[in-house]
């Protein structure tokens, strides 16, 4: 039987759930992305009689952008350098800063399902031209097979039985309220690397393609809310902030990225975000626009989705 902790968690994943990577087999690498620093690595978790059977796993290390506050940019004069070359004037070294300055940041999915490897493997990406015709016939259904547990975090949240020490803001309203939390993305360290996520109560939106006139009122109470209380916490204006929508999103259940403009990132793409004010403006010319319009997007080919799209292209 599995050995659970307090908050009901799977214990039997391995050591990482109690403090280091050490119980953790690598598999293969599955992406080496420089332009994010970061390594995704597919492996096992040993179970807790450390047997390598455990559950599969996916390990994402990112190294963290340096923090600009003074007092931790003074310590990183305590930093040893190994010297590369010299050249007149110029000079290069390796440096190791002091530990608390060298942390990295650690993603763990576990168990991993065959779609999350998918997604973080390195592939083609094609961009896929969706109309409401290719929606109902292909993209639907597949929204449709998913397992509910895919966006289970997801309610995880919303039911406040997990991330509850993270919630920034709250609007309860059944219809038009929503929760705004930290993205798993942002460490928290620097407002110039804001990452917020506003996650809708209703759960009847899957994406953009469901949205309505009808949810305006919804899309404002977001803009304004997340707006004001990043305003009031932050201290970033509105016009410092790219709010956007994905779609295709990752999970289907409404939500909207609020990032700092300076933030750059694969998530901003054309072919993948849509600003949250372009899809205010198109409603509010067409009740129906996401009913009635192509949309254009980005897709992987490893991905379920772009597979089922193969013979309808
Ligand atoms: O592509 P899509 O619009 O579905 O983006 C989903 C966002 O949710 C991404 O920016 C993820 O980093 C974020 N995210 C994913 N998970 C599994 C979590 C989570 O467990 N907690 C939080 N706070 N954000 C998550």
């Amino acid at each position: 039987m599995a050995k659970r902790d307090a908050d009901g968690v799977d214990l039997t994943v391995g050591s990482a759930r109690m403090g280091s990577l050490e119980g953790f087999v690598l598999e293969r690498v599955l992406l080496d992305a420089p332009d994010k620093k970061a390594l995704f690595l597919l492996g096992r978790f040993k179970d807790i009689t450390g047997e390598e059977n455990g559950k599969r796993a996916i390990v994402i290390l990112a190294k963290r952008h340096f923090e600009t506050e003074t007092s931790k940019v003074e310590q990183l004069s305590q930093t040893a350098l190994q010297s590369i070359f010299t050249n007149d004037i110029y000079s290069k070294y390796g440096g190791t800063p002091p530990p608390s300055l060298n942390e990295i940041n650690v993603d763990i999915i576990c168990p991993c399902t065959d779609k999350h490897i998918a997604k973080y493997s390195k592939q083609e990406t094609f961009i896929v031209r969706e109309t409401p015709e290719l929606y109902a016939l292909v993209t639907l259904p597949y929204i449709l097979s998913l397992p509910a547990t895919t966006i289970q975090w997801v309610y995880n949240i919303l039911e406040k039985k997990k991330e509850v020490e993270r919630l920034l803001y709250e609007d309860p309203d059944a219809a038009q309220g929503f929760m705004l939390h930290p993205d798993l993305k942002w460490d928290q360290k620097q407002a110039s690397e804001l990452y917020c996520l506003a996650i809708c109560h209703n759960r009847d939106l899957r994406s953009v393609r469901d949205l309505r006139q009808e949810h305006l009122p919804l899309l404002e109470n977001i803009k304004t809310k997340s707006c004001q209380f990043i305003l009031d916490k932050y201290g970033i204006m509105q016009d410092k902030l790219r709010i956007y929508l994905h779609y295709q999103p990752s999970y289907y259940h409404l939500h909207v990225h609020f990032t700092h403009v300076d933030l750059f990132g694969a998530g901003q793409n054309v072919g993948k975000a849509i600003l949250l004010e372009d899809v205010i403006n198109n409603l509010a010319i067409d009740p129906d626009y996401y009913l009635k319009s192509t949309l254009s997007y980005t897709l992987g080919s490893e991905m379920d989705l772009y597979k089922a799209m193969q013979s309808h292209l």
